[in-house]
C-alpha cells in the first residue's frame, strides 16, 4: 500500500537501555573453561549452570545451544561470530530446510538464525526438502553464468521463444518496500518450484547488500548484463504484459497450452496492486499451461500471491504435499531465502544481545500508521495500549507511589518498531513513571526511527530488515494491520500477532485488534474470477484453508484447515 508520509528532521534517536536495574549477568565465555568440566560433572552441575547461563543468553538461543550439543560452543556463536561445527547440524539446518555446506563466515545469519529463533512446532515436509534439493540442482544447472543460462539469454535476443528450451526463468523485478519485496520474492519463488523454472532476481539498489545468496554455488542474482534493461519502467500499460498480449492477440493458445504461432521470447507479467482483469487470468489453470512453457517471464509484482496459487486446480495436489499445514508457506520459504547478509546481522544481534536478551519475555509491537500526516497519535496510543492491556499482552500501571521490589520479579523487554518515536516515548514513560499492576519490569526499546519511508537508501533498509528480524525473535507480537512489514516478522518468527484493526476516521476501533488466524501473509490483491464459469466468485468461500483475512476483508490468506 502507498500512502504519503512527510519527512521530519527529528535528530537521529539512540533506543532507551533497559530501566530494571539487574545485577550483572554472568558472560557465557566465563563458562566455556568450565565446558570440559561438565560434561563429566553431575546433571544437577549442568542443572545450574543451564540456569546461570539463561541470564546471560536468551531463553531460546540457549535452548537452541543445548540441543545443539554445546552451550559454550553456542554463546561464541552469537557473540563471536564463530559457529559451532560440531553436532547440532539438524537444528541449524531447520530440520533439513537448510542445504548444508556453505562457507558459514560469509553469512552468518544462514545457520545462526535457525539457532535464534525458538524452536518452531511445524515441521517441513519431506516432499518440501526433496523439491527444494531439486531446485538447488536446477539452479545450478541453468543459473547465471552457465552454458545453460548463456543459450537462453541467446533465445532471449534472438526476439523468439521456442518450447524446447532446457531452462525456462521467472526474473523477479525490484519494486516497491522492503515488505511486499520480501513477500514477493517468496510467492515468486514458489510458482517457479511449481512450474520447474529458475527464479532471478533483480537487485535494484540494494537487495545484494541486504540478502545472502540462498541457492548452493550459484548466485540468483540477475546479471547486469540481462539483455532486457528497460524493466524498470514496466507498469500495466507496458505492451508485453500479458494482459496486454492476450488483449491485442500477440499471443494465443489452444486448451493444452500449446501455441499455434510463435512464442515471444518473453511474457511480462503484471501482478501488482493494480493489475486488469486480463493480468490475472496468470491465475487460471488454462492460461498458467501456456506460461509454463515461455522461456522467460518477468514477474513484477508488491504482493504475496501465494494463496491465489493454492486455488489453480492444476497445483492443488502438489501444494498439498509440499505444505501439509497449508499455513506454513511464507514460514518455510521465507526462512529457506531469506539470510540478511553479516552487515544486517550484526545490526540484529548487537541490539538483540544489548536489549533483549536478558529479559524473562520479549514482546514485539510492530506500529504502522497509513496516514498521510506523521502523527503520533493519541488514537492509535490508545489502540495499542487497550489492545496489549486486554489481551495481557503488557501489564496495566496501578498508579501506586510505592515501589515493592521482590526478588523474582519478571522482566519484559518491548520491542517496538515504528517510522516514529512518539509511541515509544510516550510508552516507556508510562513504565518509567508508574509501577505496574503484576509488579513485573517492563523496559521499552526502539531501534530506530526513520521518519519516513525511504527505499532506495542501503541503511534505511538494513535497519528495516533488521527490525523485521528482531521481531520475529520475540515471544509475543502485535503488529498493525495491512502491514507487510508486520507479516514477515511474524511468518519468519512462527507468530500469531495479534492484529491492531486499521483505525476508521481517526478513532480507535473497539475491539482494539483481535488474533491472527494463522501465521500467514495476506494478498492483498487477489482475484475474484472463476476461470471455468468466466464469471465473478468470492475466491475467499471455494475451499476451507483459504479464507478471508482478519486485517482487510477482500484479502486472501491461508489458514490450516479445520
Ligand atoms: N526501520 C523501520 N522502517 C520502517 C518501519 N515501518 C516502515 N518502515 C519503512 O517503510 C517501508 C514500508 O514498506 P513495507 O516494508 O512494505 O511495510 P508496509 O507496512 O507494508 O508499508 P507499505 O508498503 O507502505 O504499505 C519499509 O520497508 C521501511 O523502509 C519501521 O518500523 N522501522
Ligand atoms: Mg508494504
Amino acid at each position: 500500500m502507498r500512502r504519503p508520509q512527510q519527512p521530519t528532521t527529528a535528530p537521529d534517536p539512540e533506543s532507551e537501555g533497559a530501566l530494571r536495574a539487574s545485577p550483572t549477568p554472568p558472560r557465557l565465555n566465563y563458562l566455556r573453561p568450565l565446558t570440559a568440566f561438565l560434561l563429566l560433572a553431575s546433571l544437577l552441575a549442568v542443572g545450574a549452570v543451564l540456569y546461570r547461563a539463561q541470564r546471560s543468553l536468551s531463553i531460546d538461543s540457549f535452548r537452541a545451544a543445548a540441543r545443539a550439543g554445546s552451550v559454550g560452543a553456542a554463546s561464541e556463536g552469537f557473540e563471536n561470530d564463530t559457529f559451532p561445527s560440531s553436532s547440532g547440524s539438524k537444528d541449524k539446518l531447520l530440520h533439513g530446510l537448510l542445504a548444508a555446506g556453505f562457507d558459514e563466515q560469509s553469512c552468518l545469519s544462514r545457520y545462526h538464525s535457525a539457532l535464534s529463533w525458538k524452536e518452531s512446532p511445524h515441521l517441513p515436509s519431506p516432499y518440501l526438502l526433496e523439491k527444494l534439493r531439486n531446485y538447488e540442482a536446477l539452479h545450478k544447472k541453468c543459473g547465471p553464468n552457465t552454458e545453460l543460462y548463456k543459450k537462453s539469454v541467446e533465445q532471449l535476443k534472438s526476439g523468439h521463444g521456442s518450447q524446447s528450451t532446457e531452462c525456462k526463468y521467472v526474473v523477479w523485478v525490484s519494486y516497491s518496500g522492503l515488505g511486499n519485496r520480501i513477500l514477493s520474492i517468496a510467492s515468486s519463488f514458489l510458482y517457479a518450484l511449481l512450474t520447474n523454472k529458475v527464479l532471478l532476481i533483480d537487485r535494484g539498489s540494494d537487495m545484494d547488500d541486504l540478502f545472502c545468496e540462498p541457492f548452493p554455488e550459484s548466485s540468483w542474482l540477475l546479471p547486469l548484463d540481462f539483455p532486457i534493461t528497460k524493466f524498470g519502467t514496466f507498469d500495466i500499460k507496458t505492451p508485453e504484459s500479458y494482459g496486454n498480449m492476450l488483449k491485442n492477440k500477440a499471443i494465443s493458445y489452444s486448451v493444452d497450452g500449446t501455441s499455434p504461432q510463435s512464442q515471444p521470447a518473453y511474457i511480462y507479467l503484471h501482478l501488482s496492486h493494480d493489475y486488469g482483469d486480463r493480468d490475472k487470468l496468470f491465475f487460471c489453470e488454462d492460461d498458467q499451461k501456456f506460461l509454463r512453457n515461455v522461456p522467460w517471464l518477468l514477474l513484477r509484482s508488491n504482493n504475496y500471491f501465494v494463496p491465489s496459487l493454492f486455488l489453480i486446480p492444476a497445483y492443488e495436489e502438489e501444494l498439498r504435499q509440499l505444505f501439509p499445514e497449508a499455513d506454513t508457506v511464507f514460514h518455510h520459504l521465507g526462512r529457506y531465502l531469506f539470510h540478511p547478509t553479516n552487515s544486517v546481522w550484526g545490526l540484529i544481534t548487537r541490539y538483540y544481545q544489548s536489549y533483549l536478551a536478558k529479559a524473562d519475555e520479549r514482546v514485539g509491537i510492530q506500529i504502522r500508521v497509513f496516514e498521510a500526516d506523521t502523527g503520533p497519535f493519541q488514537y492509535v496510543l490508545d489502540q495499542i495500549l487497550a489492545c496489549s492491556q486486554k489481551e495481557k499482552v503488557l501489564p496495566d500501571v496501578s498508579g501506586q507511589e510505592t515501589v515493592v521490589s521482590t526478588p523474582n520479579v519478571k522482566s519484559k523487554a518491548v520491542l517496538l518498531t515504528s517510522l516514529n518515536n512518539g509511541y515509544f516515548e510516550k510508552i516507556r514513560n508510562m513504565y518509567w513513571e508508574q509501577p505496574t499492576a503484576t509488579g513485573e519490569i517492563i523496559s521499552v526499546h526502539q531501534p530506530s526511527h526513520e521518519g519516513y519511508q525511504q527505499t532506495g537508501k542501503q541503511m534505511h533498509n538494513m535497519k528495516a530488515l533488521a527490525e523485521m528480524y528482531l521481531l520475529s525473535l520475540t515471544d509475543v507480537l502485535v503488529t498493525s494491520a495491512w502491514s507487510t512489514f508486520g507479516y514477515v516478522a511474524q511468518g519468519l518468527g512462527g507468530l500469531q500477532p495479534w492484529i491492531l484493526y486499521k483505525p476508521d476516521n481517526q478513532t480507535a476501533p473497539d475491539p482494539p485488534c483481535r488474533r491472527a488466524m494463522s501465521i500467514e501473509p495476506c494478498f492483498h490483491a487477489p482475484p475474484f474470477y472463476d476461470c471455468k464459469a468466466k464469471k465473478g466468485i468470492d475466491t475467499g468461500a471455494l475451499v476451507p484453508h483459504v479464507r478471508h483475512c482478519e486485517d482487510m476483508s477482500w484479502g486472501l490468506k491461508l489458514v490450516n484447515q479445520a
